[in-house]
């Protein structure tokens, strides 16, 4: 049995960051494979030596499969992706294509979006690093160029990845990038996706229930 591990509760609206919190991907990938697995929750508020000796910085997702225990939400759905051939293809050409996506999605896309995100709760949409994303997503909207998903020519890990870091920026309709909203629109219609999207807003809906008490 795997277990994910989340937070036990997070501040904040239904809106955000519930059904944004990186526990999803892995829920994601659990469904989208049919894999057996649990969630577990670690406290929000009060983060212990037990956490920080799974998830050095206190964040999470982290996975345990087996004994083992495996921080990183990109760590977890290769790991994962070991697991079953709808995550990762077995031809050398498909998964280098899906390895190289997902690491693109983390590296090149995330490493971006993500302080500019930030920026932009102070500075708004049009921050310092606005052309930089905008470079970004311009690459990315031409690779979805006649493509469904983004590696292999059919859905891989990449896509859970790739989807989830450009859902995230919550750019509304993703003006000037058709390929990109298209693209977020279909993973997120995805009976996968919408059962680790619920089941994320139901465990934050516990998590309030809990503290109510
Ligand atoms: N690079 C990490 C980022 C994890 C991350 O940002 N987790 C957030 C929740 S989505 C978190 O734990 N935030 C609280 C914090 O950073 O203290 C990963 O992909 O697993």
């Amino acid at each position: 049995m795997l277990t994910i591990w989340t937070y036990d509760w997070v501040p904040g609206g239904e809106d955000f960051p519930r059904g944004f919190v990186r526990d999803l991907r892995l829920r994601w990938a659990c469904e989208e494979a049919a894999l057996d697995y649990q969630v577990k929750s670690t406290p929000f508020d009060n983060r212990g030596p037990d956490h920080f000796a799974k998830q050095p910085f206190g964040q999470i997702p982290f996975l345990e499969d087996d004994g083992m225990t495996i921080f990183e939400s990109g760590a977890c759905l290769l790991h994962l992706a070991k697991k079953s051939e709808k995550l990762m293809p077995r031809d050398p050409v498909g998964e280098a294509a899906a390895l190289q996506w997902t690491i693109a999605a983390l590296n090149s896309v995330e490493m971006v979006s993500v302080p500019w995100a930030f920026l932009s709760w102070s500075e708004g949409p049009d921050n310092g690093l606005a052309d930089w994303l905008e470079k970004r997503l311009a690459h990315v909207e031409a690779a979805l160029q006649g493509r469904e998903w983004i590696a292999a020519g059919r859905f891989t890990v990449a896509d859970i990845m790739m989807a989830d870091v450009l859902r995230q920026m919550r750019r509304g309709d993703m003006p000037g990038h058709p390929n990109i909203r298209a693209y977020i629109d279909r993973a997120c219609a995805r009976p996968a996706f919408k059962k680790a999207f619920a089941d994320q807003h139901a465990h934050f809906a516990a998590g309030d229930r809990a503290r109510r008490i």
